[in-house]
Formats: structure tokens, sequence, C-alpha cells
């Protein structure tokens, strides 16, 4: 059920919060000392300062609140069923999440939410919203105002974004870099929609610019199941990656490599690459670096991954390059199709 909550100033756009669990909901409970959920729906009482945004707020909470390690792609098609629901009642929505796997589901749903124009900011917390020093409050009113920012009536942000700490970042470019650290969200190969300081300095040149087309908003629901990723390692033998990649059902994996895109030249393992391609199976080499981008053509270990009929996933996240395999293939299109697809850049999820 929608909570529609009662504020003071009168608001100019309205926000949907789509609650889903994390430690950003919990709260210390009085009686028991024990952290519990927080009802969003007091979010006025909790924090009044959120009364004077000119911002009309609504809550949903998802009927199973998660701790986002326990995530799963229903739990994304949910929260895209949630947006589709109710797209045309609000002017943009903020997803409160766990931080654990938020890079996953904000990757996720920038493929699912098709020909979306408006803003969805995901958002959470290193600490329980009901503690004191907590990260959580100034996360929830950043993400808040964002996703309700306009000029000349056009939302400023109409993407799948994640705001943490003092950056504003595009969705499917995020990694959870700590899990210590308040400032715990990287985006390595692609700059902040915006920074938060005094001001919230929007970097419009960065920001996807809002669809020409008036599709209206489509969400894809059907995620393949038979991806899987490996991070090579020197000493990975031949064995084990057999038979990760003769597992039944198998139709995309990420190949985790080193730098530049390159493994090893072993024949065993190039022989093994072709015969997974061959089977048509896509094969998407993402670095294991913290930044820059799979360039095959670099160095000879890299070549003969490309000769093998390995695909470049450029400067692509892990969590983007899965969740794309995923979307790619549940559309269940002709092989050169879904090549096609995972080689040109959807979202903005990599730079050619
Ligand atoms: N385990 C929590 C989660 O991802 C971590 C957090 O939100 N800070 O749900």
């Amino acid at each position: 059920m929608i909570q529609k909550i009662k504020q003071s100033v009168e608001s100019r756009t309205s926000i949907l919060i789509i609650y889903t669990g994390g430690t950003i909901g919990m709260k210390r409970d009085e009686a028991t000392g024990a952290l519990v959920p927080f009802d969003f729906s007091g979010i006025y009482d909790e924090f009044p300062a959120l009364r004077r945004l000119p911002v009309g707020i609504s809550v949903y909470t998802m009927p199973k609140l998660i701790d986002s390690s326990n995530a799963q792609p229903s739990d994304w098609c949910a929260i895209a069923e949630v947006i589709r629901d109710n797209y045309e009642s609000y002017d943009g929505f903020v997803v409160l999440h766990g931080t654990d796997t938020m890079s996953y589901t904000a990757s996720a749903l920038s493929f699912m939410l098709e020909n979306l124009a408006k803003p969805v900011v995901f958002t959470g917390s290193q600490i329980p919203i009901g503690v004191l020093r907590t990260d959580g409050r100034e996360n929830l009113i950043t993400a808040i105002e964002i996703a309700g920012a306009q000029v000349d009536g056009k939302p400023i942000v109409p993407e799948v974004s994640l705001l943490f700490h003092s950056r504003l970042c595009r969705g499917n470019r995020t990694r959870k870099s700590s899990a210590e650290e308040l400032d715990a969200f990287r985006s390595p190969n692609y700059p902040p929609l915006a920074e938060v300081g005094v001001k919230i300095a929007y970097n419009h040149a960065a920001i996807a610019s809002q669809s020409s087309t008036a599709e209206p908003l489509r969400i894809a629901t059907m995620l393949s199941e038979g991806v899987a990723i490996i991070k090579m390692f020197p000493g990975i033998g031949e064995h084990t990656l057999r038979a990760i990649l003769s597992v039944e059902g198998l139709r995309g994996v990420v190949l985790e490599t080193y730098g530049a895109g390159n493994a090893p030249t072993a024949e065993w393992f190039l022989e093994l690459m072709r015969e997974t391609v061959e089977r048509g199976v896509l094969v998407l080499n993402v670095t294991q670096c913290d930044n820059g981008s799979v360039e095959m053509q670099l160095y000879e270990t890299g070549q003969r991954l490309r000769s093998a009929g390995v695909l470049s996933a450029f400067d692509m996240t892990t969590e983007a390059a899965i969740t794309k395999l995923m979307y790619v293939l549940g559309k269940n299109l002709p092989l050169e199709s879904s090549v096609e697809l995972i080689q040109k850049p959807l979202r903005g999820e990599f730079t050619l």
C-alpha cells in the first residue's frame, strides 16, 4: 500500500520512495535495544527538515524487507513493477536499498526499465538511520531532492542513478568499494552525474538526455538464469574451468581477466574458450582492475582471446556486465542479435 505523507510546504513535484530493506531502514527498538525496520511513513516526524523540500513524498514499503545480500532477480522485478504501476503518478522515484548488492540492482534496473524518462535514484546507508551518526539521513534527503529536481518542468536526472555520500553516479557504472567508509561507492570509469557539497552541482554533460521518443515505459522482467562470473587467477585449473563452462543451461559468462583484458595463451585454455563460444555461449571479457578498459588488441594474450570469439566488455563493471547478460539473454533473440546488443552501450554502461 502507498502512504501519502502530509507536508507543510506546497509541493511542486512528487516522488515515491520505495523501501526495500537494508541498513538504511534500521532503527533501535527502545524496549529491546535490537535493530528493527523503521516505518518510513513516519518520515516527517523523524526528519522535520524534509517538510521544507518542495517535494511531495509517498512511501511504498515492499511486502518483505530484505538484507540486500538476499536480493534475487525476482526482487529486481518487484521494484520494476512498482515503478511501472506508479510511473504516471510521480515525477521521480527513490529506492532505499541495502548497500551490499545495490550496484547490481541499480545496474539491472537500468536495463529493465526501457524508455525510462524519469529519475530513479538508489540510496542506502552504512550506519542505520536510527543511529545518531547515521549517513542515511543525508543520503535520503539528497536522494529525494535529486529525484524531484526539475528545470522547466523536465527532470534533471532522467535515468537510474545511485546517490551515496557526496556523489550521484550512473547506477550501472557503480560498485561498492568499501565495507567501512561512509564514502562507500565508486564509479570507476565514468564521472559523477552530480557532486554534493553546499550545493548539488549537476554535471549536465554526463547525464543521459531525456529520451526523445515518447515511447511509454516498458519493463523487461524476463532475465536469463544461465549466467556465471569466472575470475581468472594464476593456477586456475583446466578441470575446474571445464566443469563450470560445461554446466547445463549456461548461456553467458563474464570472464574477469587481467589488466587490459589479458588471459593465458595456454592452448587448453584458448581451445576451451573457442569450444564454449562455438556452443553459443556469450563470453564477455571484463577487467579485474579497479578502473580502465579491456583492449584486447593491445597484447597477444588479449588478441588470442578475441580470436577465440570472446567479446569485449570495454570499461563495464562486473555488476553491469552480468546484469546486462541476464537482460539481453532474457530476450531470447537469435545469437547475432544478442551479440549486437551486448556490443552496444544501451544505457551508457560503457564507453567505446
Ligand atoms: N547488509 C546490508 C545490506 O546490504 C548492508 C547495508 O545496507 N549497509 O542490506
